[in-house]
């Protein structure tokens, strides 16, 4: 074929894809896509779920210091939740050509990213309030517009995601509610976990719009729906509202309803506190990755004994 024709082949297929997405139809595994188109939903959807795995830990670390029977078996089941959203999100990044061993080779090497939420301890109980009410509230505010992105096997799987996280972000906000109606003690650290948390949370979105790199092509593919910052506002408009409810405050004196904007006002990110623990700087990140290391260490006698069986099984199936 002559070089102008693949062109011109390339040039069609890249209309017909375009014109989908406008379309609002999805594009799944064996439809043509833009290479760049591939490589960002591997890189995100790979990022998303190796958030999930180590979003585990912060609250694995509460499971044996649980209060109370209801509250372990209650933690217990969000976190394995957490386990399920990673297996669904790495199914569905493989889809697009990436093994399930090289994604997490490229997180224990510390080349894939992910969220920087984890990175910080998680120091008394009202810490699991506080990461569900404000971390899965952060997460359901990016992952219900996800249900709506573009690549078919990933829009799927956050539908389920969105309905577990909606409960997680409940039980948060009620254990917090139990704790702010409680002692001067226990309100006191509600109000703490609240103030560790806030700032963290709302880094979640990812840079400014300014200094986002992904946006612009990420928004007219229509991996995203909205932006960074658009996405940050709705969290504050919504969780300055339900802090009211707690009668706890967020440590903010910048945050302030502006009747023109219709939104909250709020003050100034650390935007450097945020880069420092992306580059692998912040609290727990060396921590973190050394905890999944290990556990994947620990985990490889049971990898080579599931496919040793599947392996049998293939044999006796092909031998019949
Ligand atoms: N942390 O150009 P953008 C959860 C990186 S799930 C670390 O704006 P993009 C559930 C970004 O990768 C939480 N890195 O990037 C749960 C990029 O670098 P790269 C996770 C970040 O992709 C709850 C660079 O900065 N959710 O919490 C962060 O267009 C409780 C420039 O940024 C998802 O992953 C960050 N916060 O937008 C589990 C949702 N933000 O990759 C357990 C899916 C940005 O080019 C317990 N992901 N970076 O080298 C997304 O929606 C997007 O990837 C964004 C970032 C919005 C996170």
């Amino acid at each position: 074929m002559s070089s102008t024709l693949i062109d011109l082949n390339h040039t069609q297929e890249e209309k017909i894809f375009q014109d989908k997405i406008d379309g609002e139809l999805k594009i799944e595994p064996k439809d043509w896509m833009p290479d760049a188109y591939r490589k960002t939903n591997i890189r995100q959807i790979s990022q998303h779920a190796h958030s999930e795995v180590v979003g585990m830990l912060p609250e694995g670390n509460w499971i044996t210091r649980a209060p109370s029977l209801k509250r372990k078996a209650i933690l217990i089941a969000k976190v394995q939740d957490e386990a399920g959203h990673g297996l669904y999100l790495y199914s569905a990044a493989e889809t697009l050509g990436q093994s399930r061993d090289e994604m997490i080779a490229d997180l224990h090497s510390g080349k894939a990213k992910y969220s920087s939420i984890f990175n910080y301890p998680s120091l008394s109980w009202a810490d699991m309030g506080a990461i569900g009410w404000l971390v899965d509230g952060a997460a359901i505010m990016n992952q219900v517009m996800l249900t709506r992105t573009s690549y078919g096997p990933y829009a799927r799987a956050m539908v389920r995601i969105c309905k577990e996280e909606s409960f997680h972000q409940r039980q948060g906000f009620e254990a917090l509610l139990v704790l702010s109606k409680g002692t001067a003690e226990q309100k006191a650290m509600c109000q703490d976990a609240i103030n560790r948390w806030w700032w963290p949370a709302l880094m979640m979105f990812g840079p400014r719009d300014s200094e986002s790199t992904n946006s612009d092509q990420s928004m007219k593919w229509k991996i995203k729906r909205k932006t960074n910052d658009e996405l940050r506002q709705n969290f504050v408009d919504m969780i300055a509202e339900q802090v009211k409810t707690l009668g706890m405050k967020l440590p903010d004196d910048k945050l302030k309803w502006n009747e023109e904007r219709k939104h909250y006002d709020f003050g100034a990110i650390n935007w450097d506190e945020f880069w420092q623990v992306v580059k692998g700087n912040g609290p727990c990140n060396k921590q973190r990755l050394d905890a999944r290391r290990k556990a994947y260490e620990a985990g490889k006698w049971v990898r080579e004994a599931a496919l040793a069986f599947s392996n049998k099984r293939k044999q006796k199936t092909s031998a019949a």
